[in-house]
């Protein structure tokens, strides 16, 4: 137990697990605000994305990671992958993620990753989905077999209450010492990032699985106006490239005379404004860059780590 005169407790916390067992929804919960995009798709995020919650003397700094990915070696995987394995290597807890009830070869991917230097606390994530909770116990029971892990918790990141008992879990790990952010601070990572970020979640959510996961969205512009009279919004002017791999996908991106992208903008809009309180324009692009996530330059240029 910490000295009550020694005050603030601070500490890294990173959320890892295969594709799409709802690692970014859990970031967004614990940080209290979307930070980090979700949708049904693999390779929804693709970035080192960091949170920070300030409760009471503790501060929470949640790192979110790409999914494992384990089917194309190609460059914008290998990418994914180190930013995975670089984000457990320096912190003080792991909540691995997995859905309850099941445990397949990806989720054990992941687990060899770990090592069991760091405490780990298996997230039995998605609860809301099993039906019957008694076929839990055994499951239960084989993961304890399966690595030395310091918790279990089954729960659902879009529960409110469970977010709730899980701060109460990830305290005690984290060690003694002076916050790192200031108390309001939710995220390292720029409007900017958040605006490509958006454009890409609205890509991967109103684009069926046709369209392939190597798009990526390149911001070309992104000004800041000051208010312009009292009482008014700061204004961001947006100019993005979605960046596709063939003509098709292309047209794809642009739907029937040019509603799908048109969309893309609207919602991204809507939500920006929402989430920056500030007023938005903003002017989609589409082009065509054949064979870009199996080139380590353009990967790179991109903005893969
Ligand atoms: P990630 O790839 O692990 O980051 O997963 P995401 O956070 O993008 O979530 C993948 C999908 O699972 C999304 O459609 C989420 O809405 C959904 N999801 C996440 N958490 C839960 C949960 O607790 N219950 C249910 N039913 N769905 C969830
Ligand atoms: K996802
Ligand atoms: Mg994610």
């Amino acid at each position: 137990q910490p000295d009550a005169s020694s005050g603030q407790r601070c500490g890294l916390v990173a959320i890892v697990g295969k594709p799409n067992v709802g690692k970014s929804t859990l970031l967004n919960a614990l940080v209290g605000q979307k930070i980090s995009i979700t949708s049904r798709k693999a390779q929804t995020t693709r970035h080192r994305i960091t949170g920070m919650r300030t409760r009471g003397a503790t501060q929470f700094v949640f790192v979110d990671t790409p999914g494992f990915q384990t089917l194309h070696a190609n460059a914008l995987n290998r990418s994914l992958n180190k930013t995975v394995v670089g984000a457990v290597s320096d912190v003080d807890l792991i909540l691995f993620v997995v859905e309850a009830g099941s445990f397949t070869g990806a989720d054990e991917r992941v687990l060899k990753l770990l090592g069991t230097g760091i405490p780990t606390v298996l997230i039995a994530n998605k609860l809301d989905n099993v039906a019957r909770r008694s076929e839990l116990a055994p499951w239960l029971q084989e993961m304890q077999g399966r690595h030395a892990f310091a918790e279990f918790v089954p729960m659902s990141a879009k529960n409110p209450k469970d977010i709730e008992r899980l701060f109460g879990i990830c305290e005690k790990y984290l060690p003694e010492q002076a916050w790192w952010y200031s108390e309001d601070e939710l995220t390292d990572r720029s409007e900017q990032f958040l605006a490509s970020e958006l454009v890409r979640e609205k890509l991967f959510r109103l684009t069926g699985d046709e369209l392939p996961y190597t798009s990526t969205v390149v911001i070309d512009k992104f000004e800041e106006e000051p208010p312009a009279k009292k009482g008014q919004k700061r204004l961001l002017r947006i100019a993005a490239t979605i960046v596709v791999e063939r003509d098709s996908h292309k047209a794809m991106v642009i739907g029937d005379k040019g509603e799908r992208i048109k969309r893309i903008g609207t919602e991204t809009r809507q939500e920006l404004e929402k989430l920056a309180d500030a007023k938005v324009f903003i002017e989609l692009w589409v082009k065509v860059r054949s064979g870009w996530a199996d080139d380590e330059a353009r990967v790179r240029s991109f903005g893969y780590e």
